[in-house]
């Protein structure tokens, strides 16, 4: 079906002139329309290999922009979802495909920081959002991907994809995967945490990197949180620790050349003191993880890239053959460097805690 008539199905205003694809996510495709009425919107396809089930997925979504449109005094910056012509909140294509309609929110999204005050607006944004997140009533959101980060089960799944070797790359990585099953028991420790009731479950936006929130062209002040697809209960770390992985990295996601991927501390420090100042109800046992919160979401990122790398490219979107084993390996370079900080991230945090007490 042309990509017009799928937009044609929402009650939009006017008619589509234009529809480009855009954005640098990895799961959905994503398009920007405009319309003869001078109106704009963004059309999105719902990765069904991603989400099983992406009428629950509308639910949920539409479920939390609700709730955030509310509490905001400036609901121009947040998500709306257009229904389509029968009301729903999506419309299946003669494909079968799930499609959606949201408003175009007239900011930028950055795959790195430009400053440290981006890094620490994008902290205040995903801070206040589970602040905000906190009165949402949890038992009505739908699991999207279940497991999505229990660490124990996504170490269960890579070794799934081991020993299939559906492509027959496994013998190509075995040092990567040598280092990665070596860390299988300190990665596991959140997950551990969340079963025994020693960190408490929140909800939580589970997939926080900077890119998932849009900053105000002007002011650069963050503008909306994007991306609802994963809003689900969930640890604080998670957030905390995806941010840090993705923003405060010296190297792209998917950087080739090794030695520039570390974790710069400042910008650890930077996002800390954000997202402290906006997520004030953390218990200390939350605070004194987040540092191995950090390490968790890269080393476990790590190991769903590589999974897909052996299974062959299903979930991520690649722009090279390799693409998924190339950020693999940055992420598990990442992870090293992560490790081996873990006394300095405790000791920023601490200061940062100290700092916020006067
Ligand atoms: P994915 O799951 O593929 O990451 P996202 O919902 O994060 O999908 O969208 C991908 C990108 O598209 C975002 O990083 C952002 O740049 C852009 N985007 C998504 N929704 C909007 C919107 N409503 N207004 C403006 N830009 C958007
Ligand atoms: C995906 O959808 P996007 O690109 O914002 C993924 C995250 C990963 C991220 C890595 C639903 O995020 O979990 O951390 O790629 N989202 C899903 O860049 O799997
Ligand atoms: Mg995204």
């Amino acid at each position: 079906m042309k990509i017009e008539n799928i937009a044609q199905a929402f009650q939009i205003e006017g008619a589509p002139v234009s529809c480009q694809e855009f954005g640098s996510g990895h799961i959905n495709q994503t398009v920007k329309v405009v319309t003869d009425a001078d109106r704009v919107y963004v059309l999105q396809r719902i990765n069904k290999y991603v989400f099983k089930d992406p009428v629950s997925v509308m639910n949920n979504v539409v479920a939390v922009i609700d709730f955030l449109r509310e509490k905001s005094d400036d609901p121009e910056s947040c998500l709306k979802v257009y229904p389509a012509k029968d009301g729903k909140s999506y419309f299946v294509d003669d494909e079968g495909e799930y499609w959606r309609m949201y408003n175009f929110i007239d900011g930028f999204c950055l795959d790195a920081p430009e400053t440290e005050e981006d890094f620490y607006e994008s902290a205040l944004a995903f801070g206040h959002f589970q602040q905000l997140l906190a009165q949402f009533p949890a038992d009505t959101l739908v699991e999207t991907i279940p497991e999505f980060h229990n660490t124990i089960d996504r170490y269960r799944q890579l070794k799934e994809s081991i020993a299939a070797d559906a492509c027959g790359r496994v013998a190509e990585v075995r040092e990567d995967l040598d280092f990665l099953l070596e860390r299988e028991e300190l990665a596991g420790t959140l997950q551990r945490m969340r079963e025994s009731g020693e960190l408490p479950l929140r909800v939580t936006h589970n997939d926080t990197k900077l890119n998932n929130v849009l900053l105000d062209k002007k002011t650069r002040k963050s503008l909306c949180v994007l991306d609802l697809d994963t809003v689900m209960p969930g640890l604080s770390l998670y957030d905390f620790g995806d941010s840090i992985r993705f923003g405060a990295a010296t190297g792209a996601e998917d950087e080739q050349d090794l030695s520039k991927m570390t974790m710069d501390l400042h910008l650890f420090e930077v996002y800390t003191r954000g997202f402290l100042n906006a997520a004030t109800a953390l218990t200390e046992k939350e605070v004194q993880m987040l540092p191995l919160g950090a390490f968790v979401i890269t080393i476990e990122l790590a190991t769903r890239f590589m999974k897909d790398h052996l299974d062959g490219d299903k979930y991520f979107k690649i722009a090279f053959p390799g693409h998924n084993l190339v950020r693999a390996r940055a992420q598990m370079k990442l992870a090293a460097d992560m490790q081996s900080k873990l006394d300095e991230m405790a000791a920023i945090v601490a200061k940062v805690v100290a700092q916020s007490r006067k």
